[in-house]
């Protein structure tokens, strides 16, 4: 342990074969998911570290509730810092976007990260330039927990964004496993090994609950310190140009957001077509209800007016027949008188 101190309180850019080449310090960049252990793996590299009392340097948060909202640094040496990035909830391509830029060290240290959206990212990156620095050799350092589940779909997100991780840094990123005896640790190694991962350390972090220091882990936690070293100064062994690397990474990132900020108007407005054809779809369908009450009425109207007109009819019939039959017995009852006189005629001329 003492000779893995000595590596890494030694550590210097200025021994690389070409030399620093504009480098002087790694940034190891925690990312991951809320509530996965970015905040208590900085907690106890600074434990291990430091090798005195536990402090909650990082504000590592109870339950799911991770809640780190600045990009805070954690100086462990003099070239050397861990930076506590800003967590996500879930991977859309807007979260995604804050993620690179983060990865990218394109926006502020030690400053709140507003999550902006549309195209606030690239205003905020724009403004950020002053304030970056491009000798801040990035390590992308991926921490998740193994009693977290993956799905298959965000195994899918996890390779791409390891892959752009490794265009933005140069380097692929590196996987911490927390919580390392209460879950899957097996599954979980692999999965990550199938995304292309090649350097994965596990780890149960030092908590405020449980940090009793253990010879095991105080090792771990040293030997991914000169691991990260190692793969820094075999990288900056080859020719590089930190320059012109943080130009192309701002360029890819601010390209990323006007692309997922361009597909978000479009699904704004595709959003906005639909919503206007249902409206009209609606009224359309009121309208014809509508029509169709009215015929219905029309409808009854009209038989009405014709049972009207047929009891007219029938009325004025049953008159007319009593009409006749009035004319009939009229008749009848004046050809029976005729009749009457003419008999009483007959009897006058007899008698
Ligand atoms: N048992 C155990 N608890 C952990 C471990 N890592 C983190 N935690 C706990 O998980 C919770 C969330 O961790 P935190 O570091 O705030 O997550 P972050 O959002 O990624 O920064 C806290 O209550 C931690 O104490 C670990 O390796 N083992
Ligand atoms: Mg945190």
């Amino acid at each position: 342990m003492e000779e893995m101190r000595q590596f890494i309180q030694s550590f210097s850019f200025d021994h690389c074969k070409s030399g620093n080449q504009g480098f002087d310090r790694i940034l190891i960049q925690l990312f991951g998911l809320l509530g996965h252990g970015k905040s208590s793996f900085i907690n106890t590299c600074i434990y291990v570290w430091e090798d005195g009392e536990f402090q909650n340097w990082s504000k590592s948060r109870g339950g799911d509730g991770g809640k780190t909202t600045e990009r805070i640094p954690y100086q462990l040496t003099g070239n050397i810092t861990l930076v506590d990035n800003r967590g996500c909830a879930k991977m859309d391509d807007h979260e995604t976007g804050e993620i690179y830029a983060q990865l990218g060290n394109l926006l502020p240290l030690g400053k709140t990260v507003e999550w902006s959206k549309g195209f606030g990212l690239a205003e905020r990156i724009v403004r950020a330039e002053k304030q970056v620095k491009t000798s801040d050799f990035i390590v992308p350092v991926f921490v998740h927990s193994v009693t977290k589940e993956t799905r298959k779909e965000e195994k899918e997100e996890l390779k791409i964004m390891f892959h752009t991780a490794q265009k933005l840094t140069g380097v692929f990123p590196i996987v911490v496993l927390t919580h390392k005896t209460s879950g899957a640790l097996t599954e979980t190694e692999g999965m990550f090994r199938d995304i292309g991962v090649d350097r994965i350390f596990s780890f149960e972090n030092y908590t405020r609950e449980d940090h009793m220091k253990i010879r095991g882990k105080h090792e771990g936690v040293l030997n991914f310190l000169c691991e990260v070293i190692k793969d820094a100064q075999f990288r900056v062994d080859q020719p590089r140009d930190p320059l012109k690397e943080m130009k192309e990474r701002k360029q890819y990132v601010l390209n990323y957001n006007i692309e997922s900020a361009k597909k978000e108007e479009r699904m704004k407005e595709q959003k906005a077509r639909l919503l206007e054809q249902a409206l009209m779809d609606k009224k359309k369908q009121q309208q014809e209800e509508e029509m169709k009450k009215k015929r219905m009425i029309q409808q009854r109207q009209q038989m009405e007016e014709l049972t009207k007109q047929q009891q007219e009819l029938e009325r004025a019939r049953a008159l007319e027949r009593a009409r006749q039959e009035e004319e009939a017995r009229a008749l009848a009852e004046r050809l029976a008188k005729k009749k009457n006189r003419k008999i009483l005629g007959i009897f006058k001329v007899k008698s």
